[in-house]
């Protein structure tokens, strides 16, 4: 079969539903034979960068694989920032790149769109990836597609494939499905056995889920295990949102000192901390208010298990979370866990400048009469806003925190599902990406878009206030919104924000720009707890000056 018919299937058969990609020339028979094979609509966007965080949070959002198609150079190098993020947050984003063919290799010219050497590009992606293949050979194609593919899948990573212009009509075999994971059945038995007897020893264990729990498609299973075994259940930063589809309702997100006391002593005392597919970074842990006693962690991520201080390496989180499954039974030593974090409700629709806790708010009330959405978030004071919303799905760049992500994610979670995401970013991070929402109307889409504009890169701004850089002035987005062909709302106080996020909610086919002005100087809870933790944390370890 050709190689595009091949590789959409294979791709398929991983549980991609859709393309996002933008062609150029090296690209067009990729393309032409992607529309020509049918089996995966292609959504086309204005950027490469928007495509990437688009085909990111759709894996994110389908624990499938997402898919980015792209042109050569101008198109593969502009897409290596998303891919890096996608690694770094453990997201199967598949990169499709075209390249030169034979005849232009040879001709002895430097080719337009090539960096350095004409495989500049593969060496790049080969950092930023589980795997890579330059498929050129039809006897090995079908291999090295279900060996990079597979690695996506099996390491949750992002990998490269690049296909040369001339080779995307070749024949080649059948690319077998997914190979089973590897399991050592005796490994896995002896890991579960101890972590359920440390487990069953502790006084105050606790469960800590991450992104890897859902990027697995775990969370009924984990629940499962939380329920047999009555242990109080979190989530890490980057694990905003897992769980809210099962019977288990974590009690609320770790942010050590930034975030709810309750739950940060529930963690930081835990005798047993169980961590599933956390991310162990610096945005989960760093302002813990001590650092944890890792005697007393057990930590399950990229398929090894440390318990205290010894590894099991080669354990996949499924084969863990089933195996304790196996052991499972009712923990004594389990105090009872916080009540679950009441969320701030109840918004005051009155003539008061707009806070960010005033959008979570506004947001939750919205929630309790039109129901929960799907959420996107970008980098800023919007994400830590999203902490005070009531536990619902997002997918945000919490640890990478690269900005740009939230409205071309929150474009590729309608594209890839057909739900209705809202959306929350910053003024800055909306410069950069925003324009994408000019697609919505040609995509037939329609995200709520709610813009937190503080003038300002306010995350910069509050640990440098007197750097002038940080100041971004302010725009008409809301007239902007609607020369692109959706609706904006200019938003200065309360019963704004309240009455535009109700008209948004309920008009269809048109995107909705929310335009909040926010009150000069105000930030949310969680961001004011994290300046103060970092404030302090610094005061602890003064900044070696420079010599
Ligand atoms: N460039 C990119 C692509 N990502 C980044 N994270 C940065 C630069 C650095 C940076 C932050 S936070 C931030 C910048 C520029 C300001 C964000 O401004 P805005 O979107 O308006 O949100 P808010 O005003 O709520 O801060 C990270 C932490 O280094
Ligand atoms: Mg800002």
């Amino acid at each position: 079969m050709r190689l595009v018919e091949a590789l959409t299937a294979a791709l398929r058969e991983r549980g991609a539903g859709c393309i996002f990609g933008i062609p150029g020339d090296f690209a067009l028979p990729l393309f032409d034979g992607l529309v020509a094979q049918g089996d995966l609509p292609v959504h086309t966007l204005a950027h490469e960068p928007s495509v990437g965080f688009a085909a990111d949070a759709a894996a994110r959002y389908t624990s499938g694989l997402g898919v980015a198609a792209v042109t050569y150079g101008a198109g593969g190098f502009n897409i290596v920032n998303a891919t890096a993020g996608a690694y770094a947050e453990k997201s199967p984003l598949v990169v499709i790149s075209g390249a030169p063919g034979e005849a232009e290799c040879a001709s002895g010219l430097l080719v337009h769109h090539q960096g350095p050497r004409l495989d500049s590009q593969m060496r790049v992606f080969a950092e930023i990836t589980a795997a890579s293949a330059r498929l050129d050979d039809p006897r090995t194609a079908a291999a090295e597609i279900r060996r990079v593919l597979d690695a996506a899948l099996h390491d949750a990573r992002p990998v490269y494939l690049e296909i040369p212009r001339d080779r995307v009509g070749m024949r080649i075999g059948r690319v077998p499905p997914p190979a089973p994971l590897g399991v050592d059945e005796e490994a896995v038995a002896d890991c579960a056995e101890e972590v359920m007897d440390r487990l069953a020893r502790a006084r105050r264990p606790v469960l800590m889920v991450g992104v890897e729990v859902r990027r697995y498609g775990l969370e009924a299973r984990v629940a499962e295990l939380a329920r047999r075994l009555r242990i109080p259940v979190v989530t890490s930063f980057m694990g905003r949102g897992l769980m809210t589809g099962t019977q288990v309702q974590p009690v609320g997100t770790y942010l050590g000192l930034a975030g709810d006391p309750r739950i940060s002593r529930l963690v930081e005392e835990s005798d047993a901390l169980l961590l599933l597919g956390v991310i162990l970074s610096d945005t989960n842990f760093a302002v813990s208010a001590g650092r944890l006693d890792l005697r007393r962690v057990i930590h399950a991520f990229d398929r090894r298990v440390r318990v205290a201080h010894h590894i099991y390496p080669e354990v996949p989180l499924m084969a863990l979370v089933e195996g304790l499954l196996e052991r499972a039974r009712p923990l004594e030593g389990v105090g009872m866990a916080p009540l679950p974090v009441d969320w701030p409700r109840g918004l005051v629709a009155d003539e008061e400048p707009v806070t960010p806790v005033d959008i979570a708010r506004a947001i939750n009330d919205a929630f309790a009469r039109h129901g929960p959405m799907p959420m996107t978030a970008d980098v800023g004071d919007c994400l830590f806003t999203a902490m005070d919303i009531a536990h619902t799905e997002l997918a945000a760049p919490g640890y990478y925190a690269g900005m740009g992500f939230g409205v071309p994610a929150g474009i590729g979670v309608q594209l890839a599902t057909g739900r209705r995401t809202l959306v929350l970013v910053g003024d800055g991070a909306f410069q950069m990406t925003g324009m994408e929402l000019a697609g919505c109307g040609r995509l037939g889409i329609d995200p709520v878009v709610v813009l937190f504009d503080n003038a300002g890169w306010e995350m910069l701004r509050v640990f440098d206030p007197e750097a002038p850089f940080n100041d971004l002035g302010s725009m008409d987005w809301a007239a902007l919104a609607r020369a692109l062909g959706g609706d904006g709302y200019t938003i200065r106080c309360r019963r704004e924000l309240r009455e535009a996020l109700d008209a948004a909610l309920t008009t269809r086919g048109r995107f909705q720009l929310l335009h909040v002005r926010l009150k000069p100087g105000a930030i949310s809870p969680t961001l004011a707890r994290f300046v103060e933790a970092q404030k302090r944390a610094r005061r602890r370890r003064p900044e070696r000056r420079a010599a």
